[in-house]
């Protein structure tokens, strides 16, 4: 039974990338960070066929000691400090798990058993204010925050030690992916679930930022297989996974919206508060080196992951289909 280490299970990508090792019969261990309140809502459903063991990407021994003790055949670096506007507040934070972190897990990596493989969670992010479009694998980062800042050095110290080191080390350039798992701080679930409360009554106005900037937005499940196809494929190389697609956030919310039969003109407050003090405008993935050389593809649409996710917060809020549909509802 091969035996896979996830850094940030608990998160939306290592929730799924769990669920779906355990359908390909691997030995799941989950490195949990200390805190004085569980978190573990996403792995609820998996926690007795998984292994949880406490670890920190800003405590170099403790990786050491979880590399020595559990022996993983692959290691799945999905900790971070992902949500963007915070890496504004905690620069240094971010640089210290988001960067350093990567270096950590891949010198306990190096100084334990170079025959693991490590998968590295890079990002769009990375392109930043974009030198071309589509973006593939090789056009030039330019990154517009500290976060993305922090995945351009986690990206080449990954590719630096796989030089340096000879390590079987790769690099995912992951674009938007998106599900019901998604965290309420992030844009599309921030709107989905600000549809389903307004549907449910609890609210009546959603507010946010820039409506204009684009994003390649996929489905959570599909990108997690795709980082599990990385690491079997038979040499280390860095990958963009994406849709090839670009939607706008007003998009989005136009959807969500209409989904359940609501004008969005009639909620949505555009509030300052919610700009960035950079922007990234534009992104839009090639996708086709993963097509040709893994076989990987995305499995939803657009408009189905948006309605997915209005559904399932639709469900989470216990709202019944009637009240989801009728017009005549005094909102
Ligand atoms: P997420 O939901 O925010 O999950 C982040 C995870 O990292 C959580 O489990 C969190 O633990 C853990 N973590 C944070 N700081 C840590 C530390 N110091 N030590 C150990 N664990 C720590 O993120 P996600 O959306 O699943 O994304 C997974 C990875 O892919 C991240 O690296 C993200 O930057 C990258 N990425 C995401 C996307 C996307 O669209 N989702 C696209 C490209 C790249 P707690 O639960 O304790 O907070
Ligand atoms: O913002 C705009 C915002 O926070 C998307 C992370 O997973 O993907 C994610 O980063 C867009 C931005 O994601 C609000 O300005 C408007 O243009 O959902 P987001 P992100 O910043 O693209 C990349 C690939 C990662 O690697 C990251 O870890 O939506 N926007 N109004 C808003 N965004 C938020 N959060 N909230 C708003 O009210």
């Amino acid at each position: 039974m091969p035996k896979a280490l996830i850094t940030g299970i608990t998160g939306q990508d290592g929730s799924y990338l769990a669920d779906f090792l355990l359908e390909q019969n691997y030995d799941v261990v989950g490195v949990i960070r200390r805190s004085s309140t569980g978190n573990y809502s996403r792995i609820q459903h998996i926690q007795d066929r998984i292994q949880m063991v406490q670890g920190d990407l800003i405590d170099l021994a403790s990786l050491i000691g979880l590399l020595e003790e559990h022996r993983p055949d692959e290691v799945y670096n999905l900790a971070a400090q992902s949500f963007v506007p915070i890496s504004w507040s905690q620069p240094i934070l971010t640089g210290e798990v988001t960067a350093l972190g990567v270096t950590r897990m891949l010198d306990a990596i190096r100084i334990v058993d170079k025959d693991i493989r490590f998968y590295q969670a890079s990002s769009s992010e990375m392109f930043g204010k974009v030198r071309e479009a589509p973006q593939r694998e090789e056009t030039p980062f330019y990154p517009r925050s500290p976060y993305g800042v922090a995945k351009v050095y986690g990206h080449w110290i990954t590719v630096n030690y796989r030089e340096s080191y000879d390590l079987f080390a790769v690099s995912g350039m992951l674009f938007n992916h998106e599900s019901p798992r998604r965290g309420l701080e992030f844009l599309p679930r921030k709107v989905t679930h600000g549809v389903a409360r307004i549907v449910a009554g609890l609210s009546n106005e959603l507010r946010l930022g820039n409506l204009d900037s684009r994003r390649d937005w996929g489905y959570a499940p599909d990108y997690v297989k795709g980082m599990w196809m990385m690491l079997q494929h038979d040499q280390p190389d860095d990958f963009v996974l994406a849709t090839g697609e670009t939607h706008t956030v007003g998009e989005f919310v136009r959807i969500a919206f209409g989904h359940v039969g609501l004008d969005w003109e009639n909620h949505v407050v555009v509030d300052p508060r919610y700009y960035r003090p950079a922007e990234v405008d534009l992104l839009v993935g090639d996708p086709s080196k993963a097509k040709r050389i893994l076989g990987w593809e995305h499995s939803v649409s657009f408009e189905e992951l948006v309605q997915l996710m209005v559904d399932a917060d639709l469900a989470m809020l216990e709202v019944t289909e009637p009240q989801r549909t009728s017009p005549n509802i005094n909102w």
